[in-house]
């Protein structure tokens, strides 16, 4: 087997790279004759806007221009399509408002662009910008999930007076209330899932720049889906051929789903570039990207369980609100909450089940596909219930889990929500992760705890999602260079996950090339000529399918050359680690020197296209399921409320494991999102005056390496057939396991001492006030 094969803890070749400071980050892009953008941002929640008087800022030292809103729609360009078709719940069709690049007559949220400002040096144009003279008439707002519809709350389009903008159901009603109606027990609660935002280690910029000699627009973003930012741009912003735009997306500190799209400060650089015929930049300062950028999460599930008298599930019911925020720019704004909902049945055999959501508009930013988009909170649901279910009944919960789990010989299985697992060990899963959490040390381990008057719990959980979707295919292509060497380009866009070094070794085990004569190339939409980009998981998945693909073409073809080179027929070649031989004998060539003889028109057999390049657009016929057991323990002081990780671990099924170092990084990452948001992290916005409260890091809590522990992370394969590797995604897998791990062992450890409710984020604060509040009864 090579070093650089499939399932080698191959240490990823990027790094050296990046740890040399060699990376080229959006904010390292500059050009000749550049100039700044800065966005003038609402400070209201909710206002009307009664006049914009732009012109002592436009004598300001150094500016070039100044734009607002009514200059951008005199130029007449499109907006962003939404595609997906939604009913409100009264079956009027959806109400999804677009959101304009610059606001006109109202503000809908704190950070709403109102105006560009352009100017020869940045701080220059951060001058004029405060001369802007913008008269707002403040509106009631509304920004909380659970005040966001019914009486009273103000609406945020006059248009949708109850400010739902659309509902989604699945499942069978009709047989989930039968089932409930006939259940021995019944189990409701509600839980708060917060808000969040994805705090990138680099926030989000574009540089637009446009060639007056080709007519040709080029954007420098940091976007995972360079090729779907061009065809919007192209098609509905400023309806031009794509040819007419470039998409470049370099290096990319931290994506986390809601650097997927367009934002609206990409057209605004672009179109300014046009108009002033020089490149245009605007980078996003940290104190401005909780209010510039989409956000994450931000629901409130009712859901209810029914159970037998044997204590077996029977049926499930969820209601979901859903703060999607001010706009629905585009369909990201829809995704989150609906797409994925359909895991919220776990890893259990539930016969009926069905889950509502209603998506509501509120003066806040609109919400986007954030690590795991729905599949967390899914789990997060899931799972609470069923410790509570347990807690109640005073059953163990690892029973009942059992008890209810899928065995392997019952998948694939058809969930009454939708998705299909293909395969799992769920039961594996759980027996090694509580073994790799020593859970029979936990009664020592508690013991001890609470002799130094500290509570512990712990928090077992089961998680599936559904990545890697099928609709949407990936590219890739694999290119020789005449002297056999390659380059390798993908669709996919990596913004930290290590693409290079997992698809050169997906490359290493099918064509056995040496990573090191390898180019590879994403994120530049004149150099790769598809791709779909970075998302739900899927670049391992689908873009190494394709790439394996396309490496599977090229092994036909080199079949050909080889067999006219070593005389023998094509049937008799065979093709191993990189060498083409004839079978039962010792006459060989290598990929490489196949390679360089396609190249050279004398070596070829008659009539065979010269050179070797190959591409594969590949679609996977079904989503994967990955899967695992997050085990977690937390100490809890109950005099301060302050939780402590003391020990966490996790079992996944990730179906064949590329990179074992890499899929480490990829949970410790999603598992240290999903502790961030259980324990502090939360976007806030001041209920009464719709004030974000939290835009900085002074009172945005983010977790440091004390806020984490060492984690112990094991796999557990189980391959699936549907993709030609076997891979299941990954890259959110941690975040879906973590977030209700670390809630129920919170749960856990408080559970003596009476406490029942708590939604996240269990600060010290809120832990300490539950405390006080169980003890007073
Ligand atoms: N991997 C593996 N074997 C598998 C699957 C994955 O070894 N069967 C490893 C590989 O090292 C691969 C990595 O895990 O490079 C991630 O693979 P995959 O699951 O295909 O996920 P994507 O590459 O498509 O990344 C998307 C996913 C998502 S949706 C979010 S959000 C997220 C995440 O990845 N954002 C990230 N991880 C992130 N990691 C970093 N550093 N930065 C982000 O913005």
């Amino acid at each position: 087997m090579s070093k650089y094969g499939i399932g080698q803890p191959v240490l990823r070749f990027e790094d050296a790279r990046l740890i040399q400071g060699q990376g080229r980050y959006i904010n390292d892009v500059n050009l000749h004759g550049q100039a700044y953008a800065v966005f003038l941002r609402s400070p209201h929640a909710h206002a009307h806007i009664r006049s914009i008087d732009t012109s002592a800022a436009k004598l300001s030292p150094g500016v070039v221009a100044i734009y607002t809103g009514g200059d951008y729609a005199a130029d007449g360009l499109g907006m962003p399509k939404v595609s997906m078709q939604r009913k409100r719940p009264d079956g009027s069709p959806m109400f999804a408002p677009a959101r304009p690049a610059l606001c006109m007559d109202r503000v809908r949220y704190v950070g709403d662009p109102v105006a560009m400002v352009i100017a020869e040096t940045l701080a220059e144009a951060k001058d004029a910008m405060e001369m802007i003279e913008v008269d707002y008439a403040p509106l009631p707002s509304v920004t909380n999930t659970g005040e966001a519809t019914g009486p009273g709350a103000p609406p945020v389009w006059n248009e949708c007076p109850d400010n739902i903008s659309n509902f989604t159901e699945r499942g069978n009603k009709a047989a989930t209330e039968a089932a409930f109606a006939n259940a021995a027990r019944v189990f409701r609660r509600r839980y708060v899932v917060t808000r969040v935002h994805a705090q990138y280690m680099e926030p989000r910029g574009t540089l637009g720049v446009y060639d007056p000699g080709e007519d040709r627009m080029t954007l420098y973003a940091d976007v995972q889906y360079p090729h779907r930012v061009r065809q919007m741009l192209a098609q509905s912003i400023f309806r031009v051929p794509e040819s007419k735009l470039r998409v470049i997306s370099g290096d990319v500190g931290g994506g986390f789903g809601t650097k997927g799209w367009q934002y609206v400060e990409h057209r605004l650089t672009l179109w300014a570039a046009r108009k002033l015929r020089r490149p245009v930049k605007w980078t996003c300062e940290r104190s401005e990207a909780v209010m510039a950028d989409e956000h994450g999460r931000d629901n409130i599930g009712d859901i209810e369980i029914a159970l037998d008298a044997d204590n077996r599930f029977v049926g499930l019911r969820l209601h979901m609100l859903a703060n999607i925020g001010a706009y629905v720019g585009s369909d990201r704004n829809l995704l989150s909450p609906f797409g994925m909902i359909g895991t919220v049945s776990g890893v259990y055999r539930i016969p009926a089940a069905y889950v509502q959501v209603v998506g509501l508009l509120s003066n806040t930013n609109p919400t986007a596909p954030y690590r795991g988009a729905g599949r967390p909170e899914a789990i997060y649901l899931i799972e609470r219930l069923i410790d509570d279910v347990a807690r109640e009944l005073g059953i163990d919960r690892i029973e009942l889990r059992r008890r209810n789990m899928l065995p392997p010989s019952s998948l694939p299985y058809q969930s009454p929500l939708g998705p299909w697992y293909d395969c799992g060990e769920f039961e594996k899963n759980l027996d090694m992760a509580l073994k790799l959490a020593d859970i029979d040390g936990f009664a020592d381990r508690r013991a001890i705890s609470k002799a130094n008057g500290k509570l512990r719990g712990l928090g077992i959980v089961n998680a599936i999602e559904q990545a890697a979707g099928t609709a949407q295919p990936e590219y890739a292509e694999v290119r020789f260079n005449p002297s056999g060497s390659v380059t390798l380009l993908m669709g996919t866009k990596a913004q930290g996950q290590g693409h290079e070094t997992m698809f050169k070794q997906i490359l290493n085990e099918r064509l056995g090339i040496d990573p090191a004569d390898v180019q590879y190339i994403d994120g530049d939409t004149d150099r790769v000529a598809f791709g779909m980009g970075t998302n739900g998981s899927r670049s391992t998945v689908i873009g190494g399918s394709a790439l394996f693909t396309a490496a599977g073409k090229v092994i036909e073809k080199g079949k050909k050359i080889a067999a006219h080179l070593l005389e023998a027929g094509q049937e008799d070649i065979e093709f191993a680690d990189g060498i083409f031989k004839v079978a039962g004998t010792d006459r060989a060539v290598s990929l490489k020197q196949v390679a360089i003889a396609s190249f050279q028109s004398a070596r070829l057999p008659p009539g065979l296209e010269m050179g070797l390049y190959e591409n594969a657009t590949y679609l996977p016929t079904k989503d994967t399921y990955p899967n695992g057991c997050h085990v977690c323990e937390v100490e809890v002081d109950p005099d301060t409320g302050q939780v402590r990780l003391d020990r966490y671990s996790v079992v996944d099924d990730v179906g064949t494991v590329i990179n074992p170092i890499g899929l480490k990084g990829q949970i410790h990452g999603g598992v240290a999102q999903g502790v961030g948001q259980i324990l502090m992290e939360q976007v806030v916005w001041d209920r009464e005056s719709g004030q974000l409260l939290t835009a900085s890091f002074l009172d945005y809590a983010m977790p440091r390496a004390d806020s984490l522990t060492a984690m112990e992370v094991k796999s557990n394969p189980v391959p699936t057939k549907f993709n030609p590797l076997g891979a299941k995604g990954a890259g959110e897998a941690g975040t879906v396991g973590a977030m209700p791990a670390v809630m129920n062992a919170v749960m856990d450890a408080l559970a003596p001492l009476g406490v029942r409710e708590l939604d996240m984020p269990a600060t010290s604060n809120r832990v300490w006030s539950a405390i006080r509040r169980a003890q007073a009864g």
